[in-house]
């Protein structure tokens, strides 16, 4: 039921912090996730230099991640574990990441995770490895690293028995269950430098609440994201699999 992912990096202590956040810690000790990292110099030539760029053929700006690390890295990763597992490229030419890969990516018992740096990987990595190329969206970052660890806590919450049932996440803006905005929310006091909470919220009445927030996403998405109505037809196939 648990996914186990390997990160491939040139910077393993990025993720030092996130990893003993708690959420994470606690599924890891509940053994939900594993999650392990490779210094991709480890896969470098020899010292002292341990070269793992080099300079773009035809000239231009920056440096290249060597094919002959990185997929002798790579391909000593996948030995490593159970499978081979999903291997995924993160890099800003990458399809654009979103819950419903999440999801996808939930489903995977094992994730391989490529974080570039420099100015990208050799075009032959991609050839050989065949990799799901991510992005995290539209802006570059210096490296893939924090799309890598966008990736994994997007994928973890979805887990079973990473949440408690109070954190549910069927719910969630996104969600396969909900494709709009989340409706506002409030608690006490029930009112602050004049700022009161709505009426409607304080009555108990479950079903005017229930039609209340429903309006609130609605006109929220419409204000804020009226590019996720466009896309509401745009379901998973299992829902719209009997429309022709
Ligand atoms: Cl996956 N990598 C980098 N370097 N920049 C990004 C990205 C990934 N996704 C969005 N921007």
């Amino acid at each position: 039921d648990g996914v186990r992912f390997d990160v491939i990096t040139l910077f393993p202590a990025i993720f030092d912090g996130y990893l003993t956040q708690s959420l994470l810690e606690k599924a890891i000790k509940k053994g939900l996730v594993d999650i392990q990292r490779h210094d991709m110099r480890d896969w470098a030539g020899k010292a002292p230099h341990r070269k793992v760029d080099d300079r773009p053929f035809g000239g231009g700006p920056g440096m290249l991640l060597q094919v002959d690390v990185t997929v002798p890295c790579v391909e000593d990763v996948q030995k490593m574990g159970p499978s081979p597992g999903k291997v995924i490229m993160l890099t800003p030419q990458g399809k654009r990441f979103d819950q419903q890969m999440a999801e996808e990516f939930a489903l995977c018992d094992r994730l391989v995770l490529m974080c570039g740096r420099y100015e990208g990987f050799d075009q032959r990595v991609t050839d050989i490895l065949q990799p799901t190329e991510v992005s995290i969206g539209d802006f570059i970052l210096n490296g893939g690293e924090v799309a890598a660890m966008t990736i994994v806590d997007s994928v973890v919450r979805l887990l079973p028995g990473v949440l408690g049932d109070e954190n549910s996440n069927i719910d969630d803006s996104f969600s396969s269950g909900n494709r709009l905005l989340e409706f506002p929310q409030y608690t006490r006091p029930r009112e602050y430098r004049g700022h009161q909470v709505p009426e409607v919220l304080l009555g108990g009445n479950h079903q005017a609440i229930a039609k209340w927030r429903s309006e609130q996403s609605q006109l929220r998405t419409q204000q804020r994201r009226s590019d996720l109505l466009e896309k509401q037809t745009d379901l998973p196939a299992s829902q719209t699999d009997d429309l022709g």
